[in-house]
């Protein structure tokens, strides 16, 4: 991709970007600084699009803010009120509930702490909703909540998100995390929990099966090395875990905090009062996108930004703009200018205004329902890259890509929004009726070293124990299952794994796919001795190829449009086989492989369905067919 630059200090940043390298503080400095917004807009989307395609997604979200009664008296806030005070206000379980609806996929709770709360309020918040609810996913209670609760019903960290967990938590929001250097904290929330505490609690979350977000509150007395500071802190913390799903900047709401804007300081008078600039608004969007190279998601909240920056945003490298929220308080209070609340139609224009398509998604970013046509599956990982190279940048073929888990991908397929895609194989059989195979898969002959089993065991000493199994697809869940009933004989207690969270060490073996395997495949798993790879496990025991996904169709899509899909697909593997190296470089490096580990991986692969890939499809189903234990 090319595009000209005005500010030549970007050309060295943009060499870095486009070769998966990761930014430094300085080059965020150079980033916010910069004039040439345009081309700072056109990088952020660049790799935006390398992780989400052309997906923009939202959630049907009721946000729930039970109390504004709080003990804390911070600076920037607005919305918490002392117990007693004519606007405080305290909501029952019951209140609360009745503000849900059945088809809310979100419930977002965080409020104020008051001073007299019990816990089991708390939990039965959480219980209620979820027991009511169940197709709601509870995203509770913010880091500083969680510190709160720890440290006034005197349980450690861990059990308060046990016990919370246990009531039917799923996430974590990320509020509470302000900006992380203690000359801010000490002026603007001196009570509050600094970066220490926060990490602290969020990575707890992580180790427990909890994913979270992040957020960083600018545009008030923070300077931008210190948003950088916050960024670099939030990237590290997400190396060790990888429990982050999404990062979202919240705009500053003056109202009548006092604090002025951008003065370095707490001590501006109100006479100074100002919202953030929209520039400075997508500047920041587009800076935590191309800083956090290792979180999936930038959210632009659209209660803070307002709609119409928002949806400027998505096309600096934002991909997500949260939900329909229902209703809000803590930006309202601080004088936010946008609704309340937005349907999801007016969310879906939105987003189909920036030129993106609308993805539905719940609490975990799985896709629920895509709103557009002519949309193609993308399995986001490293062996996929060959069919898609140089096809995210341009909707010009008219199709659309989305990237998505192979088992999502299926659900999609199965409710009719998908064309075409690279399926699992698990998925083609599931829906053969209405799915058409194409000649292009992704099989290998011997090895694979992206569908691994890390064990503590060999295969004889698995019988009874705990394996926890990914959740993205059900091919190599079934590839594993045939290989332990059929081949060593053994039955084991299998586990889904949480998405988006590595803490292995309450499993015996851990059955991980793609890009994460493929990782763990050349630095090791902490704890697992053992390394089995299916692929060859197959092919000693079978001595064929195994096929894990194939290219398929819609039936009911035209003659022209199939022809165009061909096409696609057969161009974009030509030109990305005399290269593999090369076009797989940026995605291998940011998996820690080399340009020769990237092109020797790639080239493991046959992505054309021949007899042999035949045969072993045959061979598999029949063996699936013959099975006792389902996993
Ligand atoms: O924790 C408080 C911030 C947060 C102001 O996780 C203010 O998906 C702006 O965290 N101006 C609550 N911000 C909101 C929040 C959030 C929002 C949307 C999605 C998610 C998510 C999280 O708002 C607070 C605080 O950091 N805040 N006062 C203000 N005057």
């Amino acid at each position: 991709m090319t595009f000209s630059f005005r500010d030549k200090q970007l050309i060295p940043i943009w060499r870095k970007l486009q070769h998966g390298e990761r930014l430094s503080l300085e080059d965020g400095l150079v980033l916010f600084k910069t004039n040439d917004i345009i081309a700072l807009g056109k990088m952020a989307n660049f790799v935006q699009q390398q992780k989400s395609g052309y997906a923009v997604y939202f959630v049907l979200n009721q946000k729930i803010e039970h109390t504004n009664v709080c003990v804390l008296s911070c600076k920037f806030c607005d919305f918490a009120k002392k117990k007693g005070e004519p606007d405080a206000y305290e909501m029952t379980t019951e209140n609360i509930l009745a503000h849900i609806t059945p088809e809310i996929r979100e419930v977002h709770i965080t409020g104020g702490m008051p001073p007299d709360w019990k816990w089991e309020r708390y939990l039965d918040i959480v219980r209620k909703i979820h027991e009511k609810f169940p197709e709601a996913d509870v995203k509770a209670y913010t880091a500083v909540e969680i510190d709160f609760f720890h440290k006034k019903f005197k349980l450690s960290i861990e059990e308060v998100l046990k016990q919370l967990q246990s009531a039917g938590l799923r996430t974590m929001p990320g509020g509470g995390a302000e900006i992380f250097t203690e000359r801010v904290r000490k002026l603007l929330f001196p009570q509050k929990i600094g970066a220490k505490g926060y990490l602290e609690v969020h990575k707890t979350a992580h180790k427990l099966g909890i994913p979270t977000n992040c957020t960083m509150l600018y545009g008030h007395i923070e300077t931008l090395e210190e948003r950088l500071i916050h960024m670099i802190k939030l990237r590290e913390a997400q190396d060790e875990t990888g429990g982050f799903l999404s990062f979202i900047p919240l705009a500053f709401q003056p109202g009548d905090t006092g604090i002025s804007v951008g003065d370095g300081s707490a001590s501006g008078g109100k006479s100074h009062r100002q919202f953030t600039s929209a520039i400075d608004d997508l500047k920041t969007i587009a800076v935590s996108r191309l800083m956090l190279d290792n979180i999936s998601h930038i959210k632009a909240y659209w209660v803070m930004l307002t709609e119409e920056v928002a949806s400027v945003a998505l096309n600096f490298g934002a991909d997500d703009i949260d939900g329909t929220v229902g209703q809000e308080r803590i930006a309202h209070d601080a004088g936010a200018v946008s609704p309340m609340k937005l349907a999801k139609d007016q969310i879906i224009k939105i987003i189909k205004d920036a030129g993106k398509i609308p993805v539905e998604r719940d609490a975990f970013y799985n896709p629920l329902n895509v709103y557009s046509e002519n949309v193609i599956g993308k399995i986001p990982y490293l062996n996929s890259v060959p069919f898609y190279h140089n096809r995210e940048k341009s909707a010009a073929g008219g199709f659309k890509i989305l990237p998505v888990a192979p088992r999502r991908m299926g659900m999609l397929s199965k409710q009719g929004q998908l064309d075409a895609g690279l399926f699992s194989l698990m998925d083609y059989f599931e829906q053969e009726e209405s799915l058409e195979l194409l000649p292009w898969c992704i099989a290998t002959r011997d090895q694979v070293k992206s569908v691994m089993l890390f064990s503590k065991e060999g295969w004889a000493g698995l019988n009874g124990k705990k394996i926890g199994i990914t959740d993205e697809t059900a091919t190599s869940v079934q590839l594993l299952s045939v290989l332990l009933e059929n081949k060593y004989r053994v039955q084991v207690i299998p586990e889904r794994l949480h998405p988006g969270v590595n803490d292995y060490s309450m499993f015996d073996a851990v059955l991980l796919i793609g890009d994460e395997a493929l990782k763990h495949n050349k630095i090791g798993l902490n704890g697992f001795e053992l390394v089995f790879d299916l692929a060859k496990e197959w092919y000693d025991w079978q001595k064929l190829p195994f096929v894990f996904a194939v290219w398929a169709c819609r039936k009911a899509l035209s003659g022209e449009r199939r022809e165009e899909l061909k096409e696609m697909i057969s161009t974009s593997l030509e030109k990305s086989e005399v290269n593999l190296g090369i076009i797989g470089y940026s995605h291998g490096k940011k998996i820690g492989l080399t340009k020769n580990e990237t092109k020797e991986y790639l080239e493991g692969f046959n992505y054309r369905l021949g007899e042999q890939e035949r045969k072993a499809m045959m061979q598999f189903r029949k063996l699936l067919e013959q099975k006792e234990i389902k996993i």
